[in-house]
């Protein structure tokens, strides 16, 4: 995904290393080189940004990536909880760290918005829904499309908007 002519990849860390496991999205040059303006400085710690993103509070497998007008980063998937998986969408800023103008409080609840959202159509029974797609609109606003199952066997075509 291109972000000028930078590329994005999302996908997921499993190093051994508790620190860097979970998701992730890296920024490369158009060269190929991972760009060191993006991201956290965790390996190495040498206060130079290493070129990519890692979020590990909670697992989620990233489907989709798009960049909106202003260069932040949207990030579509989805979240296995102990009831089916659930949608997320995460926004990071264009220089890799999570939006905390972006999606709601909740974890942790300290009166900064976490920079993602999660969508459980009914937390009281298991269902799924599952991001394949994000787009940015015109207006800037967020469309997902996806998969919500219901009813454990049957999948419906779904479409979110958020704003931005
Ligand atoms: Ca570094
Ligand atoms: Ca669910
Ligand atoms: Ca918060």
């Amino acid at each position: 995904m291109g972000s000028g002519d930078k590329i994005i990849v999302a996908g997921w860390i499993n190093s051994g290393m508790s620190t860097l496991q979970g998701t992730a999205i890296w920024r490369y040059n158009n060269s190929g080189m991972l760009d060191t303006t993006f991201g956290g400085d965790l390996d190495p710690t040498d206060s130079v940004p290493d070129g990519y993103t890692v979020f590990n509070d909670f697992e989620a497998v990233p489907t989709a990536v798009a960049v909106d007008q202003s260069g932040r980063i949207l990030m579509a998937g989805f979240t296995v909880t102990a009831s089916g998986f659930d949608m997320v969408l995460f926004r990071f800023t264009a220089s890799g760290a999570l939006d905390t103008t972006f999606g709601r409080d909740v974890s942790p609840a300290d009166g900064v918005p976490d920079g993602f959202v999660i969508y459980d159509h009914d937390p009281s029974v298991t269902d799924n829904e599952l991001a394949r797609a994000v787009h940015v609109d015109a207006f800037g606003r967020i469309l997902v499309t996806g998969a919500v199952d219901l009813s454990g066997s049957t999948s419906t075509l779904a479409v979110w908007r958020f704003n931005p």
